[in-house]
């Protein structure tokens, strides 16, 4: 089997331990800008989820020989009009923490019935080979924004994030149970298919 590597243009290392397990059986191994040793400062100014994962991952791409590839994704609350959306990361600043983000978001939402307050996580992922072709995919998964934070696991508006099926919060699911189920797991599984197609990258 062709064993190569993946550099993943990503400074979140949310993303990138959910990455490395949803990668784990492809037999690439998946590594992060940083520990790649490469320095990325981009603008994410595109206005889809898909150009702002294709910023990213071309970023690294001009100083890698390796597959690069990059996730832009968000929180989109129906009730706000798809807020914060592709601004997930920046909304109420970069630095703010989520416990205030999160209060924030439910806040906005108080005396919302249940059936109004659907959302979903969405997800890019942006492919950069080195012989320079491009692809993207996107998943989503649909979900409610709850009432207060719930769970420990996972990251950003996770804890806010509430799966019907599950009767639970995305922060309260196990990785592996959320991998399967979510924007990301979808995407990079969407991924892992394109990548098969094309000749000396191989998946299982
Ligand atoms: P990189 O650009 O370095 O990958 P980032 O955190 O800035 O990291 P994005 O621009 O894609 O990434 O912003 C995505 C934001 O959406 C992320 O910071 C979270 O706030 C939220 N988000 C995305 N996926 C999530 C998930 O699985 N669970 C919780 N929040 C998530």
């Amino acid at each position: 089997m062709h064993m190569g590597r993946i550099i993943f243009a990503t400074g979140n290392a949310g993303k990138i331990r959910e990455i490395n397990a949803i990668m784990a059986d492809t037999g690439m191994e998946v590594v992060s800008v940083k520990d790649a040793g490469i320095q990325i400062d981009v603008e994410e100014n595109g206005k889809t989820y898909e150009e702002n994962a294709l910023i990213k991952a071309r970023a690294a791409a001009a100083v890698s020989k390796d597959i690069v590839m990059a996730d832009d994704s968000g929180l989109e609350i129906d009730y706000l009009n798809g807020e914060p959306g592709i601004y997930s990361a920046r909304y109420l600043g970069e630095d703010t923490s989520y416990r205030i983000k999160n209060a924030d978001l439910v806040s906005r939402l108080e005396g919302v019935p249940d059936e109004k307050r659907t959302a979903r996580f969405v997800c890019a992922i942006a492919a950069v080979l080195p012989d320079g072709r491009e692809l993207t995919v996107r998943a989503a998964i649909e979900g409610r924004i709850g009432y207060e934070e719930k769970g420990a696991n996972g990251f950003g508006y996770d804890p806010i994030f509430y799966v019907p099926e599950f009767q639970k919060t995305t922060a309260e699911l196990t990785e592996t149970e959320k991998n399967e189920v979510s924007h990301r797991g979808k995407a990079l599984r969407l991924m892992k298919e394109e990548l098969k197609k094309y000749e000396n990258i191989t998946c299982q």
